[in-house]
């Protein structure tokens, strides 16, 4: 494994320093709101390096749905294409680290089934999917 090298994006990666650097008690909610979120560290698949995502806590049952929307932006975020090299994350929700599998869901109707879930848990991911072509990916995370 690589270092860790921070997103580009600033508030980004402040989120992860408060988050991981208060052992998972600070900084887990989106900005000033009560919506939850978990942490997917990720091996770069070009520099090999610690990535670490912040995304929204989605959940089916016991597993995590996460949502490559990146604002709706055209194209995939990078992080994408991680998870495609190397399914093997760590996944901290609040205190909790777990070591988890991700797949990308390609079945249309399981996909859609999860989007559901996922537009219920923080609705502006429609919106996002609403002003680009992209289908924004859906993966699930499974506990090893
Ligand atoms: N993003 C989402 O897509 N969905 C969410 O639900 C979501 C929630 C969320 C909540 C809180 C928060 O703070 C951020 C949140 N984000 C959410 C933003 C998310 O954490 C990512 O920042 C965002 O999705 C963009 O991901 P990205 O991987 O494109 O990050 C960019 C900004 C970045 O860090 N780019 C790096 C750079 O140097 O430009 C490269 C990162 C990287 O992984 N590089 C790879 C490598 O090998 O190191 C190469 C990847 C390649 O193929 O180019």
């Amino acid at each position: 494994m690589g270092q860790y090298i921070p997103s580009t994006w600033e508030w980004v990666a402040d989120q992860v320093e408060i988050y991981e650097g208060s052992g998972g008690t600070e900084g887990t909610n989106l900005r000033d709101t009560d919506l939850p979120v978990i942490i997917v560290t990720n091996t770069g698949h070009k520099t090999g390096a610690i990535r670490k995502t912040p995304l929204m806590k989605v959940v089916d049952g016991d597993r995590y749905i996460l949502i490559a929307s990146k604002g709706g932006r055209p194209l995939n975020p990078h992080w994408y294409h991680n998870l495609k090299a190397d399914p093997n994350v760590e996944i901290r929700d609040k205190t909790e680290v777990c070591s988890m599998k991700v797949r990308e869901i390609e079945d249309e109707e399981e996909r859609q089934r999860l989007w559901e879930l996922g537009v219920e848990a923080y609705p502006p991911y429609q919106d996002y999917q609403d002003k680009t072509e992209r289908v924004i990916p859906v993966f699930v995370a499974e506990a090893v």
